[in-house]
């Protein structure tokens, strides 16, 4: 590793954008965090908030910069706006780019037309523009872009890393991995996959694209520095993934809520392996004009096994907990056959964690921190379907404002630490928790 070498973090105001931003700057990269802050713009729209409070990113900064000494730059952008994002890549020529900066909810993008629009408008130019950006003012920069798991779908042979080698009528070619996305959403990481193959084949640009499967866990040794440096975690039926929503449902004393016969079988990866699979990715580029797609993953679980490990986590600590099969408001395969290689980064070095009985006691400890904000309609009611889109779950909390629950969240938890009677102390406190700055 290089010490000076800068690195642009595209989507550093998110939930594997910030810790990365920490990560690298604790490394010591020279990091410069971007984002538009439309996330927090979503929450708003679709009345939905992360379970853990998050600093504004002006506090984050801050903080990181109290506790460490190093200082993050930051820069309020949007990728959409490519006269920006010029002036970015030329004012900082990068060594390498991060580029977390999409909108990543299969549900939000199946709301409606609008939804998928606003969803595969945002990717696919964003990308773009970043693309061309780089040719201009960074030719040889590592792009590092985050991708799925969910861009091939579920086919019935063995997951290749991007590539296969096809054998037809006589002939053999190494092609692109067949691809069958679960959604809007995903089919936005597809054609993001083909310009950048495209880009480096064309003009010789450089990228590692990471089909990453779903992300679970919320600490890091950076997040667990200080509170203003937590991430966020989402556990509504838009934002939340699998693991994270059964372990704060299991947390808060509600029902698992898996979809269909639980079949399904994903790739899984704990937050901390993200930050170690994109330093091995960073610390390892590809050659000019490569195009290499890593499959970042550490394990493979059906649905019913990781309610089963939820369960039995609870269990061991004395708790029932209860597991319920919702109709399932995706279209996608129930039972299938799932096998994805993923020896790339284990090649590179990465020693994974795996999910263990640690990672749920220590995930739902943290929810029950915070459990009074939890909304249970959110956290139990799919509000879109693939077929009908946004359902009446989906209107009742579009356009309401969270703040406003937050708040009376905020003052219950306040109130029920201080204890009852504590008179003019606790609604002294309340009305701080209700005005508290920044934090949503
Ligand atoms: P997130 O929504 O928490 O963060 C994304 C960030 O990007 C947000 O802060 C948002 O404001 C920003 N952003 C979006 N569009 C932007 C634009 N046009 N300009 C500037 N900033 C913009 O998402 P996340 O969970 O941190 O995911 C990060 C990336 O990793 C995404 O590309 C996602 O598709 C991918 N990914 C996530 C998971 C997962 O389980 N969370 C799994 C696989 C892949
Ligand atoms: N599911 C349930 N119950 C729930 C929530 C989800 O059974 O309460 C099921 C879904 O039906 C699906 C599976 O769990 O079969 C995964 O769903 P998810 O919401 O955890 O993840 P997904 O929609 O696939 O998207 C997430 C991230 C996305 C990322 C993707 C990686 O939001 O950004 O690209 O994981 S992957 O799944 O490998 O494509």
């Amino acid at each position: 590793m290089t010490a000076s070498k800068t690195v642009i973090v595209l989507g550093a105001d998110g939930y594997i954008g910030w810790p990365m931003a920490m990560h690298l700057s604790r490394l010591g990269y020279q990091t410069v965090a971007v984002d538009n802050m439309v996330r927090r713009r979503w929450d708003e729209e679709g009345g939905t908030f992360s379970l853990l409070p998050i600093a504004s990113i002006e506090d984050r900064l801050a903080r990181w910069h109290e506790l460490t000494g190093k200082t993050i730059a930051f820069r309020d952008l949007d990728l959409c706006d490519g006269e920006a994002l010029d002036e970015l890549i030329a004012e900082w020529r990068p060594a390498a780019v991060v580029h977390f900066a999409e909108q990543r909810s299969a549900p939000f993008s199946m709301i409606d037309q609008e939804h998928a629009v606003r969803t595969q408008v945002n990717n696919i130019v964003g990308n773009l523009n970043l693309l061309f950006s780089l040719r201009k003012h960074a030719p040889d920069c590592h792009l590092i872009k985050l991708g799925s798991m969910g861009e091939y779908g579920c086919p019935n042979i063995d997951i290749e890393e991007g590539f296969i080698t096809i054998n037809h009528k006589g002939r053999s070619d190494r092609l692109p991995f067949p691809k069958t996305p679960h959604s809007f959403y995903h089919l936005s990481k597809v054609a993001d996959s083909e310009n950048i193959h495209f880009a480096c084949r064309v003009w010789g640009l450089r990228s590692t694209d990471l089909n990453q499967g779903v992300v679970y866990g919320n600490a890091t040794e950076d997040t667990a520095l200080h509170p203003d440096l937590a991430t966020r975690l989402d556990f509504d039926s838009v934002w939340g993934t699998a693991l994270n929503r059964f372990c704060v449902q299991a947390a808060t004393g509600n029902p698992i809520t898996v979809y269909g016969r639980g079949g399904q079988t994903r790739g899984y990866l704990d937050v901390r392996d993200t930050m170690a699979c994109i330093t091995l990715a960073l610390e390892n580029p590809p050659t000019a004009g490569e195009y290499r797609v890593f499959n970042q993953f550490t394990e493979q679980f059906t649905l019913n096994q990781l309610a089963d490990i939820v369960v039995a986590a609870r269990k061991a600590h004395g708790f029932e907990s209860e597991v319920v099969h919702l109709e399932n408001p995706r279209v996608e395969m129930e039972e299938h056959y799932y096998n994805a290689t993923h020896s790339s980064l284990l090649d590179l070095g990465l020693q994974p964690h795996y999910l263990a009985n640690t990672l749920v006691d220590s995930m739902v400890s943290l929810v029950q921190q915070h459990a009074d904000r939890v909304d249970p309609v959110l956290l139990e009611r799919p509000s879109v379907t693939w077929k009908g889109g946004g359902n009446e779950y989906w209107k009742q909390y579009a356009g309401t404002s969270a703040q406003s629950r937050l708040r009376e969240a905020d003052a219950k938890m306040v109130q029920r630490a201080l204890g009852a009677g504590a008179g003019s102390a606790a609604a002294h406190r309340e009305e701080s928790a209700a005005g508290a700055g920044g934090r949503s």
